[in-house]
């Protein structure tokens, strides 16, 4: 089934649905083994993405460009798929808040452009997933991949059936974009912070989300991922911003 995606000014252009749910983004080839399935891969994900085309490319470098590769859960897509209307969009530019966001679902996953210019490892964090927890309490958390090529990944350590030490997806938003009237600090604003310096990496133009709710909910009460939660459950992406764009 060919289905077009409407209202993403800078990505117009048809996108095939597939019956498990694996969405190919304009200028983007499809990559690796995706699963849509409720259970994130457990094997190293090596699948290639392809970087944005001009045309999905937005002008800042400071803010992830759009969505390389967008494989989310079936749950959420049979759900209405909050956010699969307008996923570059949403997914590019600063973080905007809660609703602005695109719902993987439990065991989602996707991957951002970042662009050219890329994020280095400076001293200290080098770039920053907002996510929308609404509290610490209630997070949904994703383990982060990061690529220079789209091919070759490196893994940050996601602790997420423990204290979630390393995953995206547990800290709120501070601050969104346009709240602070003395200029915005991606370090201060919030979201979950990574150093490239842990999985030893240079640089990166990619970074890839793999929802990981399940490991979380599974073991409390009223499992947030279990069928019958309407897909709600999984990794809601707000922005992905680079900390040290201008190096
Ligand atoms: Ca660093
Ligand atoms: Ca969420
Ligand atoms: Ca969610
Ligand atoms: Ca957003």
């Amino acid at each position: 089934m060919i289905t077009p995606i409407p209202g993403s000014p800078r990505c117009r252009s048809l996108v095939a649905v597939l019956s498990f749910s694996l969405i190919s983004l304009p200028g983007c080839e499809m990559g690796g083994t995706s699963s849509a399935s409720k259970s994130p891969p457990v094997e190293p994900w090596t699948g290639c993405v392809d970087p944005c085309t001009e045309e999905t490319m937005g002008e800042a470098q400071t803010f992830g460009l759009c969505a390389a590769h967008f494989s989310p859960a079936e749950a959420t897509v049979t759900a209405g798929g909050f956010g699969h209307d307008d996923v570059h969009e949403l997914v590019s530019g600063p973080p905007r808040g809660s609703m602005d966001v695109v719902s993987l679902g439990c065991g989602g996953s996707i991957v951002i452009d970042l662009g050219p210019d890329g994020a280095h490892n400076d001293g200290g964090a080098d770039f920053v997933v907002f996510e929308n927890p609404f509290s610490v309490d209630f997070p949904e958390p994703a383990q982060v991949w990061v690529s220079a090529d789209g091919c070759e990944w490196a893994q940050f350590e996601c602790a997420a059936d423990g204290d979630l030490d390393g995953c995206a997806g547990r800290t709120p938003t501070e601050v969104v974009w346009g709240e602070e009237s003395s200029g915005w600090d991606a370090v201060n604003a919030g979201g979950d912070l990574f150093d490239l310096e842990v999985v030893a990496v240079d640089w990166i133009r990619f970074v890839r989300l793999i929802d990981q709710s399940e490991s979380y909910w599974s073991r409390r009460d009223g499992g947030w991922c279990d069928p019958g939660m309407g897909g709600k459950g999984g990794f809601d992406l707000d922005a992905i911003a680079v900390v040290n764009p201008n190096r």
